[in-house]
């Protein structure tokens, strides 16, 4: 089995419920490598793009607020890279499976998740489920810059007239 990436995200009931730490350790037990990591708030153009697969389900609209932050009133989510060898299994198998009343207590999502009374499951992290499936996600939620391996092939565009934030 070669090497390859997945994405973690840690969704914003990890974040509120200051869960990042114990999800981190629970994570390293997989001894796979962090190649990128990033605090952000989500917006809804990513959120969508990300759920794509899941937008004729009846409970998009929750997921869509739950992984933007208005379902929490907590907007930031964690994003990571995870790389070695067998990555996305190893990860799936400890965030547990996706209803967190059927995981494997002692997994993330069997440890940390529940049910909301609307039904949505509050899961606490999301993994990716295939390489493909990897790949779309981190080209999502990273800029080539901000993994620590080039991954996937990068070119250089000249961007003229852009704008950009540096420190005052
Ligand atoms: P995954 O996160 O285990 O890969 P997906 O099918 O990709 O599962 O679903 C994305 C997210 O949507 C889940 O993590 C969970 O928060 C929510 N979800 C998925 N299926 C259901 C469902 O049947 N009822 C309620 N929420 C769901
Ligand atoms: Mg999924």
């Amino acid at each position: 089995m070669p090497n390859e990436a997945t994405l973690v995200i840690i969704k914003p009931d990890g974040l509120k419920k200051s869960l990042t730490g114990n999800i981190l350790s629970r994570l390293s037990e997989t001894k796979l490598k962090i190649i990128g990591a990033r605090v952000m708030v989500v917006e809804e153009e990513l959120a969508v793009k990300h759920y794509s697969h899941l937008k004729d389900k009846p409970f998009f609209q929750e997921l869509i607020k739950y992984i933007t932050g208005s379902l929490h009133g907590e907007n930031r989510v964690m994003a990571l890279v995870y790389w070695g060898k067998d990555a996305i299994q190893k990860v799936r198998d400890i965030a547990g499976a996706t209803n967190p009343e059927e995981a494997e207590p002692i997994s993330i999502r069997g440890a940390y998740g529940r049910i909301l009374t609307n039904g949505l499951y509050e899961n606490v992290i999301h993994a990716s489920s295939s390489p493909d499936e990897a790949q779309r996600e981190i080209k999502l939620w990273f800029e080539p810059d901000e993994i620590v391996y080039e991954l996937y092939p990068t070119k250089i565009i000249v961007a003229e007239k852009s704008e950009r934030k540096v420190w005052a």
